[in-house]
């Protein structure tokens, strides 16, 4: 019998938890956390022995496959890149380069292969219609980023292993172990933030969170930014302002004071749902506070003002002297730097052909997907590809965009699974993924709490017929560019070789082959104060009001006129959740994430389910202006009366997906509900956050 001991990262998360994983006869034993992870330190969640099940899933696809009308038929690589090559050529030639739309979604960005190598394959087709799951997630950080610090991927993280208080908006870290702050553990992490001080929630939702924290506010949906602003706007009241050592390193301060003037506690209390005196207590105890950090996430950035909040975020931490400093916002050393110099991020190149919308850091935002592929004229999307994505689920109005893609000329997607998006395709290429792969985290390396590196080899060898994801990309690449293509190196851990030898810690020896000797992980120390040195600003200041975000308060100040307690047709106000089993849509293909209850359920506060006339475990009715969907409602005191929240990733029951598993668990799609129009108009970010819905009896 032979046995192994594997080490690796989870790559399902931005927690990248180390594991340790026994191997019997080549056969998954046992999958458990690795206490030598110098990050994770042992934690794990419920959703690392699915690793397992992703490796042996039948359903997961190992050949390229081919849709015909008797159904999908396996291919030999050759035939498919064939197919896929001709495909899209001939919809360039017919109708040009934009009629050739992208999407990518979330896996790409957890695997070295896609991310340094799917930009080779963009820079193959050169479209203007390059989408993905940025605009329905992080978008507004990067935009805050490059205008206040000049760099799009120059991102602040909550420094929680040392900070003692710590205001969160919008993220729920104990369901979702962290976003842009890879923070594995987060419950204990809290806990000791607890015992150095204070945590506080700002929540519709009473979350798994908030339950744990210190202290909890609901907040009504969408109006986060002007809580902030009046935040903001006491700072400056009270004279609390200090910028520390930054001070000679800002500017545009006294244009912050001006803009924040009329937002005072007393103006937004009535909006927020949150008083004026909680307003000023909290901001006191940030202020008065040794180290203090204020994080906001999905629910401040997929809203109507994503842009706002993330830059009143920063300014929170800023203006209080808890930047760049320890248990505050700070920023990473990583040890491969992708946060370079030549790499700042571009805006406003292009516009969106239907709306206008306009170009993000080379992408278009989803919001503007369906209209581009069903508005007819010239540059209307006639051939899509997907990589990693399953947008039917993932973004707004997913069944209008199911419906567009059924009636488009072709489609490849790169995917390990037919599911709700990739049915569609005609080729689907499937590369390796999970177990099979070796990995560097590039990005969660860059977020994460703590510097740390950890490279991980493949766990199981793929087989002569499987490729990797870098593989199709260089091969698709090569074939686009009638063989003008060579990659900077053959394989990814070259790449990140070389970038570690050149990185910060390359002169003390940092290499591959270290973490090789290491496969737990080498531990890099604490995160250390960067500025000035590392701001990419052309002046080296800090630019604490950036004119496009200045401009931008107009669009909120209207929101002070106006009633927010939704419409007659429409009178709640829907947000979304994640659920510890479930990783967005597709995980739910393993038993043992599905099993249990129902969880795709509609909570409903009683008082609205009083209203409405709604009884616990009864199927209602949603609707907004985008469909209608029907789901169990549970009747919960956790909502904010006037919210309701359903979880998105679910709504497996359409025809001819092919994972059993989630079929038998199908729940319904809450994209089916969200609006294309409904965005952040600074940044074309999609708002999941507030949408308009009503409740009915089923
Ligand atoms: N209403 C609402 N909508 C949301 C959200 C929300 O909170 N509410 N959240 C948004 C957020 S934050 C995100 S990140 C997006 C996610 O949106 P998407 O990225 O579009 O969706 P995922 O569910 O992550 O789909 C991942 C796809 O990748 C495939 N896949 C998995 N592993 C691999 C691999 O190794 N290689 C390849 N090639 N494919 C693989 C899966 O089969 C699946 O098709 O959803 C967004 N949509
Ligand atoms: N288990 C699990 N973990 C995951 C994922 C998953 O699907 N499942 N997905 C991963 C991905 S792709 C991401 S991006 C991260 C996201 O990580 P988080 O942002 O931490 O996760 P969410 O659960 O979306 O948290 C959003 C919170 O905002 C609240 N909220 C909604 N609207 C508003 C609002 O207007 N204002 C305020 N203040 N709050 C609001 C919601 O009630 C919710 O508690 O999670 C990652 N981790
Ligand atoms: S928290 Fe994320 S990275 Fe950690 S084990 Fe769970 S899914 Fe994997
Ligand atoms: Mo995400």
């Amino acid at each position: 019998m032979s046995t192994r001991t594997h080490y690796r990262a989870c790559n399902l998360c931005e927690a990248i938890c180390g594991l340790v994983i026994e191997v019997e006869n080549e056969q998954v034993t046992s999958i458990r956390g690795d206490k030598d992870d110098p990050l994770s330190r042992g934690h794990i969640c419920p959703k690392a022995v699915a690793l397992q099940d992703l490796y042996e899933d039948p359903d997961r696809l190992k050949h390229p496959v081919r849709r015909t009308d008797d159904g999908w038929e396996e291919i030999s690589w050759e035939e498919a890149y064939t197919a896929v090559v001709t495909g899209l050529q001939k919809v360039e030639k017919d109708h040009g380069r934009s009629a050739i739309g992208i999407y990518l979604g979330n896996p790409n960005i957890h695997n070295y292969g896609s991310a340094l190598y799917l930009p080779d394959f963009i820079r193959s087709i050169k479209t203007p219609n390059t989408f993905s799951a940025t605009s329905a997630d992080q978008l507004p950080h990067h935009l805050v980023a490059y205008w206040m610090f000049g760099h799009y991927f120059f991102l602040p993280v909550a420094d929680v292993d040392r900070t003692s208080f710590m205001l969160i908006l919008g993220a729920n870290p104990l369901v979702s172990n962290g976003s842009l702050m890879t923070a594995p553990g987060f419950g204990k992490k809290m806990r000791a933030i607890q015992e150095r001080g204070k945590v506080v929630v700002i929540d519709p939702r009473y979350s798994e969170t908030a339950a744990k924290a210190d202290e909890h506010h609901f907040i009504r949906p969408g109006t986060d930014a002007l809580l902030l602003l009046a935040m903001v706007h006491t700072l400056f009241a009270k004279e609390w302002v200090t910028l520390g050592h930054l001070e000679t390193h800002s500017k545009n301060l006294e244009e912050v004071a001006v803009a924040v003037k009329k937002f005072s506690p007393t103006v937004v209390e009535g909006l927020t749902g949150i008083s004026a005196a909680v307003i000023e207590r909290i901001t006191q105890e940030f202020v008065d506070a040794e180290s203090a950090v204020c994080y906001g996430r999905m629910g401040v950035s997929t809203q109507e003002f994503g842009g706002l909040c993330l830059w009143l975020v920063n300014l929170m931490n800023l203006l209080t002297g808890n930047f760049d400093k320890a248990g505050g916002a700070m920023f990473t050393s990583p040890a491969m730097d992708t946060v370079l110099p030549n790499r700042k991020g571009n805006i406003d190149r292009w516009r969106s052909r239907v709306s206008g919308y306009p170009e993000r850091f080379g992408e278009l935002p989803v919001a503007a997907m369906i209209e581009e592929m069903t508005t007819p004229g010239a540059g209307q999307i006639k051939a899509f590809v997907t990589s990693a994505g399953n947008p039917v689920l993932s973004t707004p109005d997913g069944q209008s965009l199911d419906e567009a893609l059924a009636a488009l000329e072709f489609m490849v997607s790169i995917d390990i699974y037919i599911n709700e998006t990739t049915r569609h395709a005609n080729i689907i290429l499937p590369p390796t993924s999970g177990l099979e792969t070796s990995n560097y985290d590039v990005s969660f390396q860059t977020l994460a709490v703590r510097n740390t590196a950890k490279f991980s080899e493949a766990c199981f060898e793929k087989t002569p017929e499987q490729r990797h994801d870098y593989e199709i990309f260089q091969e698709l690449a090569r074939r686009l560019r009638h063989g003008d293509y060579q990659p900077l190196a053959e394989k990814p851990e070259q790449m990140v070789d070389f970038a570690l030898q050149m990185g910060a810690y390359g002169k003390t020896g940092l290499s591959l082959q270290q973490l090789k000797d290491q496969p737990s992980g080498v531990d890099l120390g604490p995160l250390q104060p960067v500025l000035p040195e590392r701001l990419f600003t052309e002046d080296q200041k800090i630019d604490l009001a950036p004119k496009a975000l200045l401009e931008d308060l107009e669009r909120i100040a209207k929101k002070l006129t106006v009633s927010t307690s939704g419409n007659a047709e429409f009178p709640l106000q829907l947000i979304g959740r994640r659920q510890l089993r479930s990783n967005n849509s597709w995980m739910h293909n393993s038993e043992r994430l599905v099993k249990g209850g129902e969880r795709c359920t509609l909570l409903i506060h009683p008082e609205d389910a009083e209203k409405y006339d709604v009884e616990d475990g009864q199927l209602v009715m949603v609707k907004s202006t985008a469909g209608t969907i029907s789901i169990k409602a549970e009747i919960k005191k956790e909502m904010m009366p006037g919210v309701v929240s359903i979880p998105h990733g679910w709504g497996h029951a359409r025809s001819g997906v092919k994972m059993k598993v989630a079929q038998a668990h199908p729940g319904v799609s809450i994209n089916d509900l969200t609006l294309p129009g409904f965005v952040d108009e600074l940044s074309g970010n999609a708002a999941f956050s507030g949408v308009p819905v009503s409740v009915q009896k089923g």
